[in-house]
C-alpha cells in the first residue's frame, strides 16, 4: 500500500531548529525586536517569508517591502553561516536506519521541505545523491499546509498520493500532507497524524506502517 515515504527534512532529518533560531535572534536584536525560543517554534515548516511576519509581531514600526526583503535576505546570511558547519554527525538519531531500511525493501524515499536551503542541507549531511527525488522551497509557489511540496514530491517519483506516507515534525506539515491525501507519521508531537512516534530512534517506519 505505501509505496513512498515522503520526509521533512528539519526536524525529521536534521535540526537545523537552533541555527533558524540564533540567525533570526541576532536580526531581531538588531532592529530592536523581542524574539524568544517560543516564537522561534511558531516558525517550524513555515516558509522564509511567512516566518518573518510572526517576527515582525513584535516590531515597534512598520516595515516596508524592501524592507522586509532585506530583512529576510540578512537572517539568511546568518543562517547559512551556521549550517555550513553541519556535517553528517548532525543527522538526527534513527534518520539514517529509518532512510536505508526503507531504501533496502524497495521503498522510494524523498524529500519535502519548505526551505530554499534544502539543496545546501544536503549536501552538507552528506545526503545529497541520496533521494529519489527532492521536492523543496525553490520549486513551490505555497509553503505548508498547502500541500503542494509533497503532491511535487509524488509526482516526481511517480506514485498516486494515497501510496505516500508524510514524516512530519510540525503541525503544518502533518496538515499539507493530509490535505494531499497522504498518510501521515507525526515526530515530535506534531498533531492530527494517522501514525505517532516521539523520534525515529525508537521507531522502525518500514516494520510499523510500511511493510
Ligand atoms: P529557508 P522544513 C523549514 O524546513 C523550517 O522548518 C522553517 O523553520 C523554515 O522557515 C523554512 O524551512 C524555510 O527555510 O529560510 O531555509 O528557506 O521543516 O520544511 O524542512
Ligand atoms: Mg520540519
Amino acid at each position: 500500500m505505501i509505496k513512498a515515504v515522503l520526509f521533512d527534512l528539519d526536524g525529521v532529518i536534521v535540526s537545523t531548529d537552533h541555527c533558524h533560531y540564533r540567525a533570526w535572534k541576532r536580526m531581531a536584536d538588531e532592529e530592536g525586536i523581542y524574539f524568544d525560543e517560543k516564537i522561534n517554534d511558531r516558525l517550524r515548516g513555515v516558509s522564509r517569508m511567512a516566518s518573518l511576519e510572526i517576527v515582525l509581531e513584535r516590531a515597534t514600526r512598520a516595515y516596508t517591502d524592501d524592507e522586509k526583503k532585506e530583512l529576510a535576505e540578512r537572517k539568511n546570511g546568518y543562517y547559512r553561516e551556521l549550517i555550513s558547519e553541519l556535517t553528517p554527525a548532525d543527522l538526527l538519531p534513527g534518520a539514517m536506519e529509518n532512510l536505508n531500511k526503507l531504501k533496502d525493501n524497495g521503498i522510494l524515499v524523498a524529500v519535502g521541505s519548505s526551505s530554499k536551503n534544502t539543496p545546501i542541507i544536503l549536501r552538507q549531511i552528506g545526503l545529497d545523491a541520496f533521494f529519489d527525488a527532492v521536492s523543496d522551497g525553490n520549486n513551490i509557489t505555497r509553503s505548508k499546509p498547502d500541500p503542494e511540496v509533497f503532491l511535487k514530491a509524488a509526482e516526481m517519483l511517480g506514485v498516486p498520493p494515497a501510496e505516500c506516507l508524510v514524516v512530519e515534525d510540525a503541525d503544518a506539515g502533518i496538515e499539507a500532507g493530509r490535505r494531499g491525501g497522504m498518510k501521515t507519521l507525526s515526530v515530535k508531537g506534531a498533531a492530527g497524524a494517522d501514525y505517532f512516534a516521539p523520534d525515529l530512534s525508537s521507531f522502525d517506519i518500514y516494520e510499523k506502517i510500511v511493510r
